[in-house]
């Protein structure tokens, strides 16, 4: 089934030089078809309602720290099963523990500042794309 995820190049990798060229690059080789982007900021706010899920964990604070230090491109990307693909794509949360040929293998630095987010299910990229591009 076709399906449409909700991708995100971090502020981290959007601040390297030629990172988010590359990244984007990859996706559009690797079959997704790109059907909105855009650059923005997260306000604190909206950085803490996109990652609520994770509001109990020890790292909610760094987390939304990282994602409001700079802009981040966000993307809503269609591939057949793209959820399952763009996570296989994406990699392990831990780069160091990421294959070889994912992105955040190529691009990541640490489980911290890990390049890329994706949505995880069909109702979180639902919820996802409705908060950035109210689609
Ligand atoms: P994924 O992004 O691979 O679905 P999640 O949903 O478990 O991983 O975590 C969301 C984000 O929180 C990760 N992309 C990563 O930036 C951050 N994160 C996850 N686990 C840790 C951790 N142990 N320490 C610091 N940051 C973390």
């Amino acid at each position: 089934m076709v399906e449409t995820t909700c991708a995100i190049i971090k502020p981290h990798a959007v601040q390297e030089v030629g990172t988010s060229g590359a990244i984007i690059e990859l996706i559009e080789r690797n079959g997704f078809s790109i059907e909105h982007m855009k650059k923005m900021k997260f306000t604190e706010k909206d950085a803490q309602d996109f990652y609520a899920i994770h509001k109990e964990r020890p790292f909610f604070g760094e987390l939304v720290d990282n994602m409001i230090a700079g802009p981040v491109i966000v993307m809503a990307l269609s591939k057949e099963n793209a959820i399952q693909e763009w996570r296989d794509f994406m990699g392990a949360t831990n780069p160091e523990k990421a294959t070889v040929g994912t992105l955040r293998k190529m691009f990541g630095e640490n489980i911290s500042y890990n390049a890329t987010h994706g949505s995880d299910a069909v109702d979180t990229a639902r919820r996802e794309l409705k908060q950035l591009f109210n689609v």
